[in-house]
């Protein structure tokens, strides 16, 4: 039996990609912000409707030299709900994380609560649009004006969705797309920071650079997270075909909806208001009094038969070993329960029809 993995990465024929990166064998310039590199962050700008786009080498990195370039200090609102490179980025950057509870129904950052969290020493709110959901941008706007708090969103799971008929990524003082293999747009691996302030932009540019302004002043305490041109080049490629790549996402979308619908016990995602969706992930919730079978069943049972669903997103960042019960978990009950039960299924354009059939059969077996 064929296995199926959670994901699968979109790629261009092979044939396109050599094709693209050719003339790196002739210019024998392979990283550094390259021609690719340029054309990219042009490219990027267009796509997604923002000001600014500065690339990196992978979202994680993006978001930890975005967190530097803002300066923060102290405290910063977030959730842990999400995958470990959010919380990590803020704690590597010597700042504490507090941990806001989500949204039962969209798992974003509740906003009642937000405001309730805010101390003399919160500097910046970070929150995720997870699995594509949009994030209250409005209510956060309105809250970070009133405290003044910067935002960064973690958009890492949000390339090409719109809000209002605007590029997510305009939201906010500054946005991290992941790029990474597994995501709905891939440069291998790969992110970046969307902003408005430009010169801003210029300090990612130094920080992802060593902190090199000039060669010989080196000004800032910089990483190096560039990203090589056989990245950028990925990415080329790849955007010619993401729009492609979202409507056969949608397809695979539709077909689960329609398979999983009204079944006592399971939660889907509920299509949100004025958002363009890109149909990143499919997070499945079991309740199990009502379904029957818990999620560590279902999730059993699809591997039994070479389905790889994945429990994104548990275990819940702030109860990381790495933390050593620094953080209270009863704090955010409600990501407690939402990760202790959550499925994410297999979701990937290319998934096949008979294949979401099949694992939906596989779920459906499974209700008691
Ligand atoms: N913020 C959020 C909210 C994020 O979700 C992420 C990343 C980040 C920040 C940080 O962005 P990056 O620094 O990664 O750009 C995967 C990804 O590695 C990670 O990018 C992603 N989130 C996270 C949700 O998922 P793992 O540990 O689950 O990956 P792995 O290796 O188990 O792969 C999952 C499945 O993907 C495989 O079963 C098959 C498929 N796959 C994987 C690879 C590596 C492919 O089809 N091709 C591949 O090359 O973390």
């Amino acid at each position: 039996m064929e296995k199926i993995l959670v994901t699968r990465s979109s790629m261009p024929s092979f044939e396109e990609y050599v094709d693209e990166i050719k003339e790196l064998w002739d210019s024998h310039w392979l990283t550094n912000m390259g021609a690719k590199h340029k054309e990219l962050e042009a490219r990027l700008q267009d796509y997604l409707g923002v000001a600014g786009v500065s690339l990196f080498t992978n979202g994680h990195m993006a978001l930890e030299l975005a967190i530097q370039a803002m300066n923060l200090s102290g405290e910063v609102i977030t959730t842990p709900f999400t995958f470990a490179s959010t919380t990590h980025a803020i704690v590597r950057n010597g700042l504490t994380p507090v941990f806001c509870d989500i949204d039962p129904e969209d798992y974003t950052i509740d906003v009642k609560q937000l405001e309730s969290l805010i101390t003399d020493r919160t500097s910046a709110i970070i929150p995720v649009h997870v699995y594509g959901n949009v994030c209250n941008v409005e209510e956060i706007e309105r809250i970070a004006k009133k405290y003044g708090l910067k935002v960064i969103y973690d958009a890492a799971h949000t390339f090409g969705v719109r809000y209002k008929g605007r590029g997510i990524g305009s939201y906010g003082d500054a946005s991290m797309f992941s790029f990474h293999a597994t995501k709905v747009y891939n440069s291998i691996e790969g992110g970046a920071i969307t902003f408005h302030d430009q010169e801003f932009g210029l300090d990612l540019y130094r920080l992802k650079n060593f902190g090199i302004r000039g060669e010989e002043v080196i000004d800032s305490i910089g990483a190096n997270a560039k990203m090589n041109e056989f990245q950028a080049a990925m990415g080329l490629c790849n955007l010619r075909h993401v729009d492609e790549e979202i409507e056969k996402r949608k397809k695979v979308f539709e077909k689960y909806m329609e398979l999983l619908s009204g079944v006592d016990g399971i939660q889907l995602l509920k299509p949100q208001k004025d958002v363009q969706p890109n149909y990143a992930y499919f997070p499945v919730v079991f309740h199990e009094k009502e379904f029957g079978s818990s999620r560590n069943e279902v999730c059993e049972a699809l591997k039994a038969q070479q389905i790889f669903a994945r429990k994104y997103f548990y275990p819940l960042t702030n109860t990381f070993d790495c933390f050593n019960g620094m953080y209270d978990v009863n704090e955010t009950p409600t990501a407690l329960h939402i990760s202790k039960r959550v499925l994410t299924l297999p979701m990937y354009a290319d998934l096949k029809e008979e294949d979401v059939e099949r694992i939906c059969g596989i779920i459906l077996e499974q209700k008691r």
